[in-house]
């Protein structure tokens, strides 16, 4: 379980951090100036973050798309209220477009200018130097993480540990995507610990598209794009939540589907939802691109005719492209499944044919997800009723041709056969009153992030690693971490957990451990993952649970990968808009 306690945490952990600035350690972070606030202010735009009414059909959200190499941005960060007092977040572009898709290229460059038009915070918190922006933080800060890029984590770039919006500021992004980023489906969130939960759900999140997946799936092409984000929000109705392995019951969270909501809802003897429509021709293919960006929902997706779940054809998971890094230049083989689970901040891309003429009832649906004796309710429920018409309301786009060149999209090439230079062993854990938890090296003592601290692991560019994640608590984890994928070597210790179809063999970010059964019999349910450091990513950067209300509470720690020439890091680091040290791809 976790609650929506995140500005007390924020408070509670602020002497920590004073605390820990007496502590002598080192960090990669620019010791020159911060980030520079050259840019103008983007303004507020009024009416900003609307939302669908329940029950709506669901609208592909606007898309930007790069043009010679470049996709430059603006975003207002604001916030509103509505009619049930739950506060929303969103990135406005002065256009009007709310948290637009950005399509780039393998190779190009993104700027993403940002004002923090939210209101003045509370809470105030120093953070040691060198800093990145502000030189505080509070109840209302921002900052952007670009999840699942395999960009550099600098000033400037994709640093969520030290860098800080606050109120009135405007802040620059300049990230390079390597010329080896695989095409497919990322995003984009804020990443202030301590109030990571309260921003996302209120949705200032939208997806990041690499454009050129038809060059490893050429069947693609053409086929109509529907793009899917799904996040969540508080209950509308404030029902009492149902229990960890709750079937159906009332969840933990209600989710959205491209912000149409989908309401819970009891009487006397059920729990009920309100799903989200869709109108598709019939048994047209489709190609569905979908991001669970909620802050704690797990999601386990099916599309389901007639009590029969349909076939859908794995194109990609966590923006890699199945099968694409055998280093043959083959193009990629998909992967037929007929259910996807998918935690909070993964990516599945699929092909499935829409409903026949004759099927009566077509749904998008979640099964439950057995969190563990601690964990929250995901229950069984739908997200989208389809309606099969022939004509359909709003004709959806086809994925256009976008090439990319031969070598694009293979940066994790070969890793399965490099050779492992370290072994580590990780764990989730939390205290017994659960309001600190912990992502720990085994063997070091497990303690609460602070953004202060120093690195837990040091290792150094061009290695391979091994990892075993563990989960020694009763309630399910989500692990990823920034900067890289990791290959999925096995699931081990489920038990009676069914494991997550698909994903063994492929090139994952973000990647669930069940709970453990807390009988101490039983072994900890782990996964075991090959780390990739092979890439032009040096610097401080983070591993935690994407469950965010456990990411706010502590479930965080940091990596430092040292330049493999043995040069400082410092060398590496830049700042936003000069141009300096900025990695390229192969
Ligand atoms: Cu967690």
């Amino acid at each position: 379980m976790n609650g929506l306690i995140a500005i007390k945490a924020l408070a509670a952990s602020a002497c920590v951090v004073l605390l820990s600035s007496l502590l002598p350690h080192g960090s990669t972070l620019a010791q020159t100036a911060p980030a520079a606030i050259r840019s103008a202010a983007i303004a507020p735009i009024p009416g900003g973050c609307p939302r669908f009414a329940q029950g709506a059909h669901v609208v592909t959200p606007p898309a930007l798309y790069s043009e010679n190499g470049t996709l430059a941005v603006s975003f207002s960060y604001q916030q509103t209220v509505d009619d049930k007092g739950r506060t929303l977040y969103c990135f406005m572009a002065p256009d009007g477009m709310q948290n637009p898709t950005l399509h780039v290229l393998p190779g190009d460059k993104l700027t993403v200018v940002v004002t923090n038009n939210t209101p003045q915070g509370i809470k105030p918190m120093a953070l040691d130097p060198p800093n990145c922006g502000a030189k505080f933080m509070n109840s209302t800060s921002v900052n952007l993480h670009y999840h699942g890029t395999n960009t550099a984590p600098v000033c400037g770039g994709d640093e969520v540990i030290k860098t800080i919006i606050n109120s009135g500021e405007t802040f620059t992004y300049t990230l390079d995507f390597p010329t080896d980023e695989p095409p497919g489906m990322y995003w984009y969130h804020p990443h202030v610990h301590g109030i990571s939960e309260p921003v996302v759900m209120g949705g200032a999140t939208g997806a990041l598209i690499v454009d050129g997946i038809e060059r490893f799936f050429p069947a693609v092409q053409g086929l109509p794009q529907q793009v899917l984000v799904l996040r969540d929000q508080r209950q509308l109705n404030n029902l009492k939540e149902g229990p960890g392995n709750c079937g159906v019951d009332v969840p933990f969270h209600d989710v959205t589907v491209n912000n149409v909501p989908v309401n819970s809802y009891t009487d006397k003897n059920n729990v009920f939802f309100v799903a989200a429509k869709m109108q598709v021709p019939p048994g047209q293919a489709q190609f569905w691109r979908v991001a669970n960006i909620s802050a704690d929902s797990i999601l386990d997706l099916s599309l389901v005719y007639d009590n029969v779940p349909q076939t859908l054809n794995l194109i990609a998971i966590d923006g890699v492209p199945i099968n694409s890094q055998d280093g043959t230049g083959g193009t990629g083989q998909s992967i037929a499944v007929n259910h996807f689970r998918l935690p909070p901040a993964s990516r599945v891309e699929f092909v499935a044919n829409m409903p026949g003429v004759g099927v009566q009832k077509a749904t998008l649906m979640t099964a439950n997800i057995n969190t563990g004796a601690d964990g929250d309710c995901n229950p069984t429920r739908p997200l989208i009723t389809l309606d099969v018409g022939a004509n359909t309301e709003a004709k959806l786009a086809s994925l256009p041709a976008r090439p990319i060149s031969e070598t694009a999209g293979k940066r994790f090439a070969g890793l399965k056969q490099a050779p492992v230079v370290a072994q580590r062993n990780l764990y989730f854990s939390e205290n017994a009153n659960q309001t600190e938890f912990y992502m720990t090296v085994d063997g070091q003592v497990p303690h609460v992030f602070n953004p202060d601290q120093p690195p837990s692991i040091t290792t150094t560019q061009g290695t391979v690693e091994q990892w075993s994640v563990e989960n020694r608590s009763t309630e399910n984890h989500v692990f990823h971490i920034h900067q890289i994928h990791f290959y999925v070597q096995g699931q081990n210790n489920f038990g009676k957990e069914p494991q997550a179809p698909g994903i063994v063999g492929q090139y994952l970010d973000t990647i669930e451990v069940p709970a453990w059964s807390g009988n101490a019999q039983d072994p900890y349910p782990s996964v075991s993952l090959l780390m990739d450091f092979r890439g032009e990513v040096v610097g401080d950067f983070v591993f935690h649970c994407h469950l965010l209300g456990h990411e706010d509470l502590g479930m965080m720690s940091i990596i430092r990968v040292l330049p493999a020439s043995g040069k400082v890091a410092q060398a590496s680091v830049s700042v936003a808009g000069e141009g300096v040290g900025h990695h390229k791809g192969h």
